[in-house]
């Protein structure tokens, strides 16, 4: 397949100005009339009228009234060109497609009866001939036509301002969307929905119509959807100055969805995971999860839809600064300092875990990458969280109301404009007045930087050094990188582990602060620090203020002194987890050479006194408690062994709970929340220390403990209760007896939720990332009659539960894991080219394994990779995988 190139960018030879649909809905065969008033763009070099179209039978194209013979355009693969056309068209075009037939949920398609559409990033083109590309920004009015009984509610963009009756059973509706937007924002949803609705007034006194629209049987689980939509509308404006710009706006919940949610203009459309939500079928992490991606879609009606993408290599213009919006608002919404803590290092693990590991393989790309085959397959963690993080070192640099200035001037600059990263870059730059030239290449390099840290202490002169030194492997078609602007905030700890007064030179208008944010700009750089009366210990990048590794030797005494006093929490929870990374490490190497395996007593201590801090709120202490994961380990290693990893965390965990019994028996006491579940973040902060000392007792198991585990189960009435007590229970080493009592609750649970499909995604995933789930186990539950791979949320939850968060199972010594893989990438190669290319990622890292597990990968790869009529989205990542 054929990569497009950044560099490439012509700007489209005609605008349109005005988009008008009927849509007659079947979902055999739904006829698409389209009618679009165009005028040519004298400033671009293409001289040809470009529509593009994928999978439609064009019926009709007519140009100013005048049938267009087939030899007055051309059609190559999804481009059309007509030539010669004059400076004013109106184009009308008529198109069938097939919305029952369309598994790869992109376009227009059924779900569960009902019509549902999804058009970013070129999923228009399914649906209709036109110039498919984000800088093209029209006014749109659509039809809808459907027989009334089996699509009672047709729904589009913005305002419905005509509705009645068709005779013949058939009814209408017609919508108009009173702003211009991209063709990516186009939605329509009809069919069987109810709703629950709301008026709400906005700050300045207007008064808006919010709906939440969901198959019949769900309305019991949509407040909570609905009370997050309220709590963005009046963040947005709060924080940001932002009003809803509509009279109604919809949010509607589809089971079938290739992403988590879509922002199309009014009538944003969300996977069901992301909506539905109760005490009895919602987890604390879905209650937060459905906050944030409400609150991330409502944040993209200014960041995105008002001020949209030039281009598709634009994507993190509107995705990073709305993910970074999501976060601030999730943040903000708890209110309090630990609460703010808490969720950014939820963020920075996640940023970690999958960014870091993405920027080191075969698919790294810049935050605004330079070329690309497929889109779909630039919905990226980089993209996203590393776009996230890009933005909130503006907000780092330039502060809380410099930051807001920005966005003022972005705004005032480019609303209902389609924009560069470089135009939002250019407003931090012009509104604060600093030069942020070099900023641009965090959106033009690859790769996660390392900083190296070296220190020197003259006692005499009381002067401190800290040298910092940038470097930044090489990353696919970028061998050498120059140096980055990093935002380095930093303190000084002193014996007391009081933060020391920082007298920097450069610094001097922030003499005496506790805390600065150090500027590294050159490949190296030193920092004099005057008036030092005692060797310090350094807290670097506190609150992780840029994404970089920092390469810092401290020792145990250090590392402790930062666990008990940094007064930057998320270096405290840093400090815990280096010194648990340390331990990791030494053990997996242990494991490898049959060393026998021993953790020391300062760790276990170190633990001890985390849990029994009660001066520390229970889900800080969750978060300093929790092992860094397997997948954090490997990055630790340069050939990684994950039954090896497995197995040495495993030790920690079991001997951290012989330790710690008791203390783990009292804060599981302690921390029992009973009655009624409600989702605020105190609640939510007890039960997850709670079923955090839940899961470390199962792992040093008696009958007592898994009867409270067992009790948990039976007696909870609320997920995220019952589901900790299963994951435990699944996951636990004892003996038949024990294990066979806790695989009842394993059927207990299925035969009680089969009705409810977001829980039995649940019930798969348990099992996908179970230790004790191997290969045949998976190919077992395939065969289960609620499983099927057309469904993304269930193929997410049981085949990429398995092969991407299983690590110990999935690299099996035999390959097998390996195997699977091939077939299932291949299988839903067929069903949904998207799904399929995130599977297909799952081997991104192959060349990280022993050899003998890389030529198995390798093999597999290569299986893919012959497949027949491989999408374009899966050839991608095989091929880069394979280069
Ligand atoms: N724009 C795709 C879904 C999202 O990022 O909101
Ligand atoms: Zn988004």
């Amino acid at each position: 397949p054929q990569a497009i190139y950044r560099k490439d960018y012509v700007a489209p030879g005609y605008w349109v100005d005005t988009v008008e649909m009927g849509f007659d809905l079947d979902l055999d065969h739904t006829h698409v009339a389209t009618r679009l008033t165009m005028r040519r763009n004298h400033d671009s070099a293409e001289k040809d009228l470009v529509l593009f179209g994928a999978s439609l039978k064009l019926l009709q194209l007519r140009m100013n009234g005048v049938n267009l013979k087939k030899s007055a355009y051309s059609i190559d693969g999804e481009i059309m060109r007509i030539p010669n056309a004059p400076d004013q068209v109106v184009l009308e075009i008529e198109t069938r497609i097939q919305p029952v037939k369309n598994t790869s949920l992109s376009g227009l398609y059924a779900s569960n009866g009902n019509f549902i559409t999804q058009c970013e990033a070129e999923g228009f083109r399914k649906i209709t001939w036109f110039p498919d590309r984000p800088d093209v920004m029209a006014k749109y009015t659509v039809m809808l036509r459907a027989d009334k009984k089996k699509f009672p509610v047709l729904l589009a963009n913005g305002n419905l301002i005509e509705q009645g009756d068709l005779g013949d059973g058939r009814h209408f509706a017609k919508w108009e969307d009173p702003f211009k937007k991209p063709s990516y924002l186009f939605a329509l949803v009809a069919g069987k929905l109810v709703c629950q609705e709301e008026k709400y007034q906005l700050q300045s006194g207007r008064k808006v119509l919010l709906q939440v629209w969901v198959e019949d049987g769900n309305l019991d689980k949509t407040q909570h959807a609905m009370d997050s939509l309220k709590n963005s509308i009046r963040w947005d404006e709060e924080r940001f100055g932002l009003e809803l710009d509509l009279d109604r706006f919809m949010i509607v919940a589809t089971s079938d969805f290739n992403m988590g949610a879509m922002e199309n203009k009014g009538l944003n459309i969300f996977n069901t995971k992301y909506v539905l939500a109760n005490p009895r079928i919602a987890t604390d992490v879905d209650y937060a999860g459905i906050e944030s991606v409400v609150g991330h879609e409502y944040f993209h009606n200014w960041t995105g839809n008002r001020v949209t993408c030039r281009d598709w290599f634009q994507l993190s213009l509107k995705e990073g600064l709305t993910v970074f919006r999501d976060q601030e608002f999730s943040a903000d919404l708890v209110g309090t300092a630990t609460g703010r803590a808490v969720k950014r290092i939820e963020d920075v693990r996640i940023l970690r875990q999958v960014q870091f590991s993405e920027d080191a393989g075969p698919m790294a790309h810049p935050v605004r990458p330079d070329s690309f085959v497929e889109i779909n397959n630039f919905y990226t963690v980089t993209i996203y969280e590393k776009g996230a993080e890009v933005v909130r070192m503006y907000y780092t640099l330039l502060g809380h109301d410099g930051f807001r200035k920005g966005m003022d001037l972005y705004f005032a600059r480019h609303d209902g404009q389609a924009v560069e990263c470089d135009d939002f870059r250019a407003a931090m730059a012009d509104s604060s007045g600093r030069d942020l030239t070099q900023f641009e290449r965090w959106y033009s390099q690859a790769g996660t930087p390392h900083v190296k840290v070296q220190t020197a202490y003259d006692a005499a002169a009381q002067i401190y050094e800290i040298t910092l030194t940038q470097s930044c492997a090489a990353t696919p078609g970028q061998a050498e990188k120059r140096p980055f602007h990093i935002p380095v905030a930093m303190g000084l700890l002193d014996s007391a582990g009081h933060d020391m007064p920082l007298h920097c030179d450069g610094y001097e208008n922030q003499s005496g602060a506790n805390s600065l944010v150090l500027e590294l700009t050159d490949t190296t750089q030193t920092f004099r620090f005057s008036q030092i009366g005692s060797l310090p210990v350094p807290s670097l990048l506190r609150n992780f203020s840029a994404p970089v590794i920092l390469d810092i030797e401290y020792s145990d005494d250090d590392l402790s002194h930062l666990l008990a006093h940094d007064s930057d929490p998320f270096n405290r929870w840093e400090a815990g987890q280096r010194l648990a990374s340390r331990r990791l490490v030494r053990l997996t190497k242990a494991v490898q050479q049959g060393e026998k395996l021993e953790l020391d007593q300062l760790f276990i201590e170190a633990w001890r006194r985390i849990l029994n801090d009660e001066s520390l709120d229970p889900s800080f202490r969750e978060l300093m408690l929790t092992l860094p994961s397997e997948a954090m380990i490997a990055e630790e290693f340069s050939v990684v062994d994950p039954q090896a990893i497995h197995t040495a965390r495993q030790f920690v965990r079991a001997t951290l709970t012989q330790h710690l019994r008791a203390d783990l028996l009292r804060i599981y006491e302690t921390y029992l929340t009973p009655g009624k579940y409600s989702p605020d973040a105190a609640s939510m902060a007890k039960r997850s220390l709670k079923n955090l000392a839940l899961s470390y007792l199962l792992e040093w198991v008696d009958d007592s403990t898994l009867a409270l585990a067992l009790t948990q189960f039976d007696e909870a009435e609320n997920m995220t209760d019952r589901l900790a007590a299963l994951t435990a229970l699944t996951n636990f080493n004892g003996s038949g007896k024990q294990v066979k009592q806790a695989a009842k609750a394993l059927k207990k649970f299925y035969k009680e939720f089969k009705h409810e499909a977001l829980v039995i995604d649940k019930w798969f995933m348990l099992q996908a990332t179970a230790h004790t789930t191997d290969v045949k186990t998976i190919c077992e539950l395939m065969e289960h009659p609620a499983f099927t791979l057309t469904n993304p949320n269930r193929a997410r939850s049981l085949i990429f539960g398995f092969c991407n968060a299983n690590p110990s199972r999935f690299h099996a010594a035999d390959g097998s894991g390996y195997t699977l893989w091939a077939e299932l990438v291949i299988a839903l190669n067929k069903i949904n080219p998207q799904v399929a290319a995130r599977l297909a990622r799952s081997l991104d890292r192959w060349k990280k394994y022993p050899g003998h597990l890389q030529a198995k990968m390798k093999a597999a790869l290569g299986k893919v990779a012959a497949a027949k009529n491989l999408s374009k989205d899966v050839a991608e990542v095989i091929s880069k995988a394979l280069a």
